[in-house]
């Protein structure tokens, strides 16, 4: 049977994130890709000023129903950006709608570069953690597993042992597979560390000078489709990353509000095809 996931998190009309990135992207994997919006915005709120929200939490439990009366089952859930009253219509959901063996991915989005994103006051992240809390793979970047954990965000000068603590303690949360991303120990790599509970893989790439919006929604929706499609939590952690870097290299300086991921899902379907790795 073909494998079917769900994703959960808002869709912003414009801006190249969440939805928009994640529907693209899982498909050109090969999976069928469910969506159910978290909340409506008519742009991301990375650096744009004018956008409408609308939040979706009252239509969550109606969609469940209709979905239960469908008979219909997800083999993987992967959640990003939800609202803050959505964590128990979405477990409700996780727990309902699982087929059997069905996986949870936990993109945590909340916070990057130490701080909460736009609207998100600060109880959220212990909202959040509820979410995170028996996710199979949790992919946050080090501002948000802070955040988690209740620490202040420390985005340098940190030591192997403090990233490892760090993830330790994500584990002892209830969290299977951490995948933490932006990790850097050099001025020049920037990484991902992948953990199983046993033992820590760091995977680098050349650090690129440059910020950009929606990466952590590319990288994400990549892992999700290698994973699916049976790669390992580190060969999809490390695809994901080589994607990332290659969809930013696409993108022109001016295009700020996003990455041009378009350009690099023939590269994504090739290596998904070779099950290549390698650069
Ligand atoms: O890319 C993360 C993200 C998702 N959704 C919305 C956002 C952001 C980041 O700013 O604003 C609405």
């Amino acid at each position: 049977m073909e494998k079917r996931l769900l994703t959960i998190q808002d869709v912003s009309c414009f801006g190249q994130c969440s939805v928009t990135v994640a529907l693209p992207v899982i498909s050109a994997c090969g999976i069928e890709t469910v969506i159910l919006p978290s909340a409506v915005l008519s742009t991301h709120t990375g650096g744009f000023r004018n956008y409408t929200f609308r939040d979706l939490t009252s239509d969550m439990p109606g969609i469940e129903k209709s979905w239960e009366k469908e008979g219909l089952f997800f083999d993987a859930f992967y959640t990003g950006y939800v609202c803050a009253d959505q964590i128990d219509p979405i477990l409700s959901i996780l727990a309902h709608r699982a087929a059997p063996g069905a996986i949870r991915i936990v993109d945590p989005v909340m916070a990057d570069n130490g701080k909460l994103y736009p609207g998100f006051t600060a109880d959220f992240p212990q909202k959040m953690k509820r979410l995170c809390t028996g996710a199979d793979y949790l992919l946050p970047n080090l501002t948000e597993a802070a955040f988690l954990l209740g620490k202040e965000p420390k985005l340098e000068n940190y030591s192997r042992e403090e990233i490892e603590t760090m993830i330790a303690e994500l584990h002892a949360m209830g969290v299977k597979n951490v995948i933490l991303t932006g990790v850097s120990f050099t001025p020049s790599e920037l990484g991902v560390a992948v953990s199983d509970g046993r033992s820590v893989r760091y995977d680098f790439n050349a650090k690129i000078d440059r910020s950009s919006h929606g990466t952590g929604d590319v990288y994400a929706s990549v892992f999700c489709g290698a994973l699916m499609r049976g790669f390992s939590a580190f060969d999809a952690a490390a695809l994901a990353a080589d994607i990332v870097c290659a969809a930013i290299n696409a993108t022109p300086p001016e295009h700020w509000y996003g990455v041009c991921f378009e350009k690099v899902i023939p590269e994504l379907v090739e290596r998904l095809e070779t099950g290549c790795r390698t650069r």
